[in-house]
């Protein structure tokens, strides 16, 4: 029984295949097995092809040698050899093949479980003999397309290929222009040293006598602010001695708490009466004070509102403005003109020193607090500088644009001409160094393209300068070759990058087909961000697709010319190997 399934399976194969190979073989045999894996493969010395190997007019030996059977079991449906060889035509031997010859289109070979399983695999239908699966045979068909299409595939590559070699070219010629820009500048470069060396030389001779010169001015000014400062001292403390003579109501040379007391001014909360607090703030927390204590502590504290108080008690005839307006707890009582203190004429308190005493006042803590830390903390009034600050905004606010920018002559004739001159030549060191500076910045830049890898034959040195995008739903990622890759949402503000050049990481003898930028962004509690980016043959440099299979770690699909290689094979060629099975 089982010799005649055999025989009829043996025919039906022999009968399709002999018109072509004139070589008989049972079904699902191919005539070589040269793409497959799995039994027999590398073993066809005859040259014939496996279908050599099924002789019927003799045994059959299994392939991997392991037994040897009569031939009519071949393909009987029953696995006999441990490599499943016997059964190459049906789903007996689970870890057979089944080869297809699909003329009109490509071979396959398929497990053997495939056969009659009710699946169409092969386009010629010949694994489904024995299933109601009713496949036809669609190779022609299908064999056309894929004709069509691995032409159409070639004649890209061809063109990709004819593009790389211009890329080549216009690489070589990138390098070698950049070859002579580089000894050009570094000629220009030789020479703008020399000028700034000259040039230099020049400010130093300029600026000898310049600083001879201007170092009397520098000794005049210095004596002149010491002096400055020592009259402000003097006022300051002619003030102070004033004052405590005032307060010291029985000249006993002590300024004591009952004296303070009886100053109106010194009532803070304005309840009507000075407490103890209140007097001893202005005290400094001590019970009485020398002169020589009043001056540096007492003074300060009281300075402000002692001044004010002089201020209101003033008549009105000379007084040019209004009090300024205080805090509750803080404003004066109101004004009792006292006859016999004359201390201070209005001329001395001008508005600015009003708005003076009000930011003390307002930085003064009321009677409740302590006190002892402000004591500390006050600064003694350096007029110099607020007369200044005043001055300042006087001018910002009412002085006319020319008069606040017209300068008194600072020096002599003979000094200014030598600062003049000095300036020049500060002026033209400047700009010789700037050359200097500018000519190193860009020799840099270019020997640092001249180091860099663009491919074996320079193809990829076009890309440099140049940026691609591509675009999806929320991002637009920019690949900028050599340089960086980034990423900016599409809705918002702000740049994401994503990795700086880094190197090619293509594998051996393929280096050139990755590329990957490093160091991005930190990615939030992760890594900094990356690109690998995988170049594929076409005939555009194109930025064609952009993943994030991991987070922060982002795969770029970019096509180029610069990979493509000669197309192997000629299409006519290609036509008859698909055939050779027919
Ligand atoms: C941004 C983008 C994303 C990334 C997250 C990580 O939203 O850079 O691509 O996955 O940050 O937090």
């Amino acid at each position: 029984m089982r010799g005649l399934i055999a025989f009829s399976l043996f025919c039906a194969a022999a009968g399709s295949v002999v018109r072509a190979a004139q070589v008989l073989r049972p079904r699902g045999v191919p005539l070589s097995r040269v793409a497959t894996q799995g039994r027999g493969q590398g073993r066809d010395p005859s040259g014939l092809g496996e279908a050599s190997f099924y002789d019927p007019s003799r045994d059959f030996s299994c392939l991997d040698g392991s037994g040897s059977i009569p031939f009519s079991y071949v393909n009987d449906d029953y696995c006999d050899c441990q490599d499943g060889s016997d059964e190459p035509g049906t789903a007996a031997c689970p870890n057979g093949f089944f080869h297809c010859t699909n003329a009109g289109h490509a071979p396959l070979t398929l497990p053997s479980s495939r056969v009659n399983d009710g699946v169409c695999d092969c386009c010629d239908a010949s694994d489904e003999y024995a299933s109601s699966a009713n496949c036809l045979d669609v190779c022609r068909e299908l064999g056309r397309a894929a004709r069509e299409e691995a032409a159409k595939k070639r004649e890209e590559h061809l063109e990709g290929y004819q593009l790389r070699q211009a890329m080549i070219e216009d690489g070589h010629k990138r390098k070698k222009e950049a070859e002579s820009k580089i000894e050009e500048l570094q000629k220009e470069k030789e020479e703008a040293d020399t000028v700034r060396t000259e040039k230099e030389e020049l400010k130093k001779v300029a600026e000898e006598p310049e600083k001879e010169a201007l170092e009397k001015y520098r000794t005049a000014d210095s004596e002149k602010k010491a002096e400055e400062n020592a009259q402000q001292k003097e006022k300051y403390e002619g003030e102070a001695r004033e004052a405590f003579a005032h307060l010291d109501n029985n000249a006993d040379g002590l300024l004591s708490m009952e004296e303070m007391m009886s100053r109106q001014t010194f009532d803070t909360n304005r309840d009507g009466q000075v407490s103890e607090e209140e007097a001893k703030f202005y005290l400094n927390q001590e019970e009485t004070l020398t002169l020589d204590t009043f001056i540096s502590t007492g003074w300060p504290l009281m300075r402000p509102v002692y001044r004010m108080d002089q201020r209101m008690f003033t008549p009105p005839s000379t007084t040019t403005a209004a009090p300024p307006p205080m805090e509750e707890e803080l404003t004066p009582p109101p004004p009792v003109f006292d006859e016999e203190d004359p201390y201070m004429s209005d001329d001395e308190l001008d508005e600015e020193e009003e708005e003076e005493m009000e930011e003390n006042l307002d930085s003064q803590p009321d009677a409740e607090d302590d006190g002892s830390d402000d004591a500390e903390d006050y600064d003694m009034p350096d007029e110099d500088s607020d007369d200044k600050d005043d001055e300042e905004e006087e001018e910002e606010g009412d002085v006319p644009k020319e008069e606040e920018e017209e300068e008194e002559p600072k020096y002599d004739e003979d000094t200014q001409k030598l600062v003049d001159v000095a300036n020049a030549a500060r002026g033209q060191f400047d700009e010789a160094d700037r050359r200097v500076r500018d000519l190193t910045r860009e020799l840099r830049s270019l020997e640092e393209t001249q180091v860099k890898d663009y491919g074996s034959e320079e193809e990829f040195r076009v890309l440099e300068g140049n940026c691609y995008d591509y675009t999806d739903r929320e991002y637009t990622y920019r690949l900028c070759p050599f340089d960086k890759a980034t990423q900016r949402p599409k809705s918002g503000h702000g740049e994401t990058r994503l990795g700086q050049w880094g190197e090619w990481s293509g594998q051996e003898g393929d280096k050139y087909s990755r590329m990957l930028y490093s160091n991005g962004q930190a990615c939030w509690n992760g890594p900094t961000r990356s690109a690998d980016v995988h170049i594929s043959c076409g005939t555009e440099n194109k930025l064609v697709g952009v993943s994030e299979p991991n987070r922060c770690e982002y795969v770029f699909l970019f096509t180029s010319p610069a990979v493509c290689t000669k197309p192997e094979e000629d299409p006519s060629e290609e036509t008859a190997h698909t055939h050779t099975e027919l």
